[in-house]
C-alpha cells in the first residue's frame, strides 16, 4: 500500500487502534499520541493501547489520560483489536515487542496495518511501512508521514509538543541520531508555539531522589576505571539491589555516566540478578560494544549501545571482562 491509498482508505471515518512497544519511551508516547489526535480530529474512532504503563513523568502529555495500558484493560484492549479497520504501530520493528497484543494482532490478517519505525531490519508485519534508520525517532517520521499524506496544516501545538517529545528523548536532546534535515523539521514544529525550554524541563529533570543516591553509591563506592583500556566498569551485587531497595528501570542510564570521563571509551554495567548477571555496554567513538557483547556474552545491540548476560557469579563475571581487555588493546586505544 502506498501512502495515498491510506489518505483515500481513511476518507470515511475508520475504526483505529494505535500500538507501540512495551516499556514506553518518549518516543513510543510521542508519536502515539500525536497520530491519534490527527486521526480523531479527522473524525476516526481512535484507541492508543500500550502494552505497559509509561512513567509518570508523561502525565502532562496532552491527550495522555485517553492511552489505555493494555496490562490493566486487557479485556476492552483485546475487543478493540479485534474489530478495528486499521491498526497503527508505531516504534517498533517486531511483534514480539508488544508480547500478547502482538498475538491478537498477528490473527487480525483482514485489517490494514501501517507501521512507522526507525528500527533495523523490521519485519514484513504491516501493509504499509515506512521504516526509516537513519530517522532520530519514529516522531521524526510520523511527522514526515504527515507532511507526505498532505496533512501538515492539521499539525496543532498538542501534536507539535507530543512530536517533540519524541524527537528530544530519542536524541538525547540534539546529543545522537541527527541529521540536519531534523533541524528544519524541529523548527517549524518549535514555530507552532512550544516553549522549548520548559518542555525540556518537563521531559528531562524528572529525576526520583533514589535515582541520584543509587548514582552517587555506583560513582563513589562501585566504579573502576581502568585507565590503560579506557575503561570504565560499575558493578551491582544483589546485596546492593537490596540495600538500596533497586528495582527493574531503576539502574536505567548509569553506565553513560562513565563515559563522561574524558578517557572512557568503554562503558560497562554489570548487575547481578535473581538468576543472570546483566551487562550493559556503551562506548563512544569506533569502538564495538556490539561485537564485544555478541562475542564474549552471546548478546547484541548496536556499535555504541549493546547488552549481554551470562551464568556466572558477579565477580567472576567482572573478572572475565577484566580478563577479556588486553584482546581488545588497539581498537580502544585507536578508537
Ligand atoms: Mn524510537
Amino acid at each position: 500500500m502506498e501512502i495515498q491509498e491510506l489518505v483515500y482508505y481513511l476518507e470515511v471515518p475508520r475504526d483505529i487502534v494505535i500500538v507501540s512497544h512495551r516499556n514506553p519511551d518518549g518516543d513510543a508516547v510521542g508519536s502515539t499520541l500525536a497520530i491519534g489526535r490527527l486521526l480523531r480530529k479527522a473524525g476516526h474512532t481512535v484507541h492508543m493501547i500500550l502494552p505497559s504503563e509509561f512513567p509518570p513523568f508523561f502525565n502532562w502529555m496532552p491527550d495522555i489520560d485517553r492511552v489505555w495500558i493494555y496490562d490493566i484493560r486487557t479485556e476492552e484492549s483485546v475487543k478493540v483489536l479485534k474489530e478495528a479497520d486499521l491498526i497503527w504501530m508505531l516504534d517498533f520493528n517486531s511483534l514480539d515487542r508488544i508480547d500478547k497484543m502482538g498475538e491478537e494482532i498477528h490473527h487480525r490478517v483482514d485489517a490494514k496495518k501501517v507501521l512507522i519505525d526507525h528500527h533495523l531490519d523490521p519485519e514484513p508485519i504491516a501493509d504499509l511501512m515506512v521504516s526509516e534508520v537513519q530517522a532520530s525517532s519514529t516522531s521524526e517520521l510520523v511527522y514526515d508521514f504527515i507532511q507526505d499524506a498532505g496533512w501538515g496544516n492539521q499539525i496543532d501545538l498538542e501534536m507539535a509538543t507530543s512530536l517533540m517529545t519524541g524527537i528530544l528523548t530519542d536524541t538525547g536532546s540534539f546529543k545522537y541520531n541527527t541529521r540536519p534535515v531534523l533541524f528544519h523539521k524541529v523548527a517549524n514544529l518549535l514555530g507552532l508555539g512550544i516553549d522549548l525550554n520548559e518542555l525540556q524541563i518537563k521531559i528531562f529533570n524528572t529525576l526520583p531522589v533514589k535515582f541520584l543516591r543509587i548514582l552517587g553509591y555506583c560513582l563513589h563506592k562501585r566504579m573502576d576505571i581502568i585507565d590503560e583500556y579506557h575503561t570504565g566498569i560499575i558493578s551491582l551485587s544483589k546485596e546492593d539491589f537490596e540495600r538500596f531497595d533497586i528495582q527493574r528501570g531503576d539502574t536505567e542510564g548509569i553506565v553513560n555516566y562513565l563515559l563522561m570521563i574524558q578517557e572512557v571509551k568503554f562503558a560497562i554495567l554489570i548487575t547481578e540478578q535473581p538468576t543472570i548477571v546483566k551487562l550493559s555496554f556503551r562506548s563512544k567513538g569506533e569502538f564495538s560494544v556490539q561485537e564485544f557483547a555478541r562475542d564474549n556474552f552471546k548478546g547484541g545491540g548496536h556499535k555504541n549501545a549493546a547488552g549481554g548476560a551470562t551464568y556466572g557469579t558477579l565477580s567472576k563475571t567482572v573478572k572475565k571482562v577484566k580478563s577479556l581487555l588486553p584482546l581488545y588493546e588497539k581498537s580502544l586505544k585507536s578508537a
